[in-house]
């Protein structure tokens, strides 16, 4: 008597299994987390020194360690310093730079220097600051008069 009850619940359990499988997607469709945005990084930077900078000559330190990353981390800094010169790229915030003396002579350059910083998401995050660059007179010269 036993047997043959669970031999007629067999195929009614495997049909209340298939239901629940058939209906476990429209269940927990709707419960589907969504993917998580990724938050962009914030570029941030300053530089030293800020004047006198003659060109050719004063290394300046370029610092980005306040960039920040709100939900992971800044892989790459790219510096764009607006002098013609190659961007540099590299996994440090801090990089150096020497502005090329131009033909012009007693003159201030301004450049437009971008930073860019890229998230372990690829998400970029950008901020730019202008730099007063000095054009020496003529080597030999005592001053521009
Ligand atoms: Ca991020």
């Amino acid at each position: 008597m036993r047997s043959a009850r669970d031999a007629e619940s067999r195929p009614r359990r495997r049909l209340r299994a298939l239901a629940a499988l058939l209906a476990a997607p429209a269940i927990f469709g709707c419960e589907k987390l969504p993917d998580i945005p990724n938050v962009p990084p914030v570029a941030s930077f300053i530089y030293t020194p800020v004047s006198p900078i003659n060109a050719g000559q004063t290394p300046v330190t370029f610092n980005a360690s306040a960039s920040r990353d709100a939900d992971g981390r800044i892989d790459s800094y790219i510096w764009n310093f607006g002098d013609g010169t190659p961007e540099e790229t590299g996994g440090s915030p801090v990089a150096t730079h020497v502005f090329p003396d131009t033909a012009a002579r007693c003159i201030e350059i301004t450049y437009t220097v971008l930073l860019t910083v890229v998230d372990d998401k690829g998400d970029r995050g950008s901020a730019s600051q202008t730099v007063k660059v000095t054009e020496l007179p003529v080597p030999g010269s005592v001053d521009c008069r």
